[in-house]
């Protein structure tokens, strides 16, 4: 009841997500030069990174920057940098070691269209660039003492690098690829491992690294620690629900693709009524974190974890 009380507060998501994805998009398209030799690994670079998507990590990361009262503006290198991430993740998924996809945001797969190795080294470039802009974020904004301000570009530098490597989203995908091709089913503490991992631990950096560079206090940060880690799996469960209920509309029929393929979803484990309570659990969980912020400067997040539970697609 929380929830969709505060949710009735006037606040335009639709306008808000338009105006970030404007303003990130600009500064990933500045970040990359095109053209500029090595034409090949730039153009790919710019090709995975200005395919569209949503933007949701820039956009939860100026959010959380904006909660704990920073200016948005300090969190945009962030902000790209945490969609440099999501997009080498993303190509490098796609390729035929791992997931083997010729499709990505509705346009052929950047290996398809630059080969292999070039969208290996476009994946890598793009880390290597998301930690550059991290590291950018240190020019002084002028109202930061500029004693503190470095230090806490380190510490979003340090949480972004946790957060992706061996025990963040790289963990996830390996156990992921382990279990594909098994026909055992994947019990549920090893499905939610795989999405705190793989989804929830990159929509946590990219909320704690804006928290930390809008000045969030230690208890602050934790709070929305908690709020993007419940978004996370929520962004998952979310998406074996719409995998049933979308196919099962499209065949016409109760039982969907999703049931019948292979792969193991909370439905499948849980049934797709308790997989829905589950969902509400996570959403109630993810705003009651909100709870300690000025609703105003909250409202952001809390539509975003509204939407995250609501999408239809
Ligand atoms: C991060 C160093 C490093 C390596 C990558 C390949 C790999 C290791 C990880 C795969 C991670 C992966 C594909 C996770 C799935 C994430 C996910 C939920 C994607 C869909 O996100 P949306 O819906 O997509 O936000 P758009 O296209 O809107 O951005």
């Amino acid at each position: 009841a929380a929830a969709s009380a505060a949710a009735t507060t006037e606040f335009d998501f639709k306008a808000y997500m338009g105006e970030r994805a404007v303003a990130v998009n600009r500064a990933l398209d500045a970040a990359i030069p095109a053209g500029e030799p090595p034409a090949a690994l730039h153009d790919a670079m710019r090709y995975a990174l200005l395919a569209g998507g949503k933007r949701v990590r820039p956009a939860l990361c100026l959010a959380a920057c904006a909660v704990v009262g920073g200016p948005e503006a300090w969190a945009m290198p962030a902000a790209a940098a945490v969609e440099m991430v999501h997009t080498m993740s993303l190509v490098h998924d796609d390729l035929p070691c791992m997931d083997d996809d010729d499709l990505r945001r509705g346009k052929p797969t950047c290996h398809v269209v630059y080969g292999e190795p070039i969208a290996v080294l476009a994946g890598d470039a793009l880390l290597s660039l998301s930690f550059h802009h991290m590291a950018s974020v240190g020019s002084y904004p002028p109202d930061v003492d500029p004693e503190k301000h470095p230090a806490r570009v380190v510490r979003a530098i340090g949480e972004l690098a946790r957060c992706i490597g061996s025990e963040g989203l790289v963990a996830g995908q390996v156990v992921d690829l382990e279990m594909t091709g098994t026909s055992e089913p994947v019990p549920l503490e090893r499905l939610e491992y795989i999405h705190l991992h793989k989804t929830a631990a990159l929509l946590e950096a990219s909320v704690v690294i804006g928290a930390i560079i809008g000045g969030g206090t230690d208890e602050q940060i934790e709070r929305l620690r908690k709020y993007a880690r419940s978004i996370g799996l929520l962004f998952q469960v979310v998406d074996d629900i719409l995998d049933v209920t979308k196919s099962s509309e499209e065949l016409g029929k109760t039982a969907g693709k999703d049931l019948a393929s292979d792969k193991t979803t909370y439905p499948k484990l849980l049934g797709l009524e308790k997989s829905r309570e589950f969902a509400e659990k996570l959403l109630s969980d993810a705003i009651e974190q909100l709870d300690c912020f000025d609703k105003e400067k909250a409202a952001p997040l809390l539509h975003l974890a509204n939407y995250i539970a609501h999408r239809q697609n």
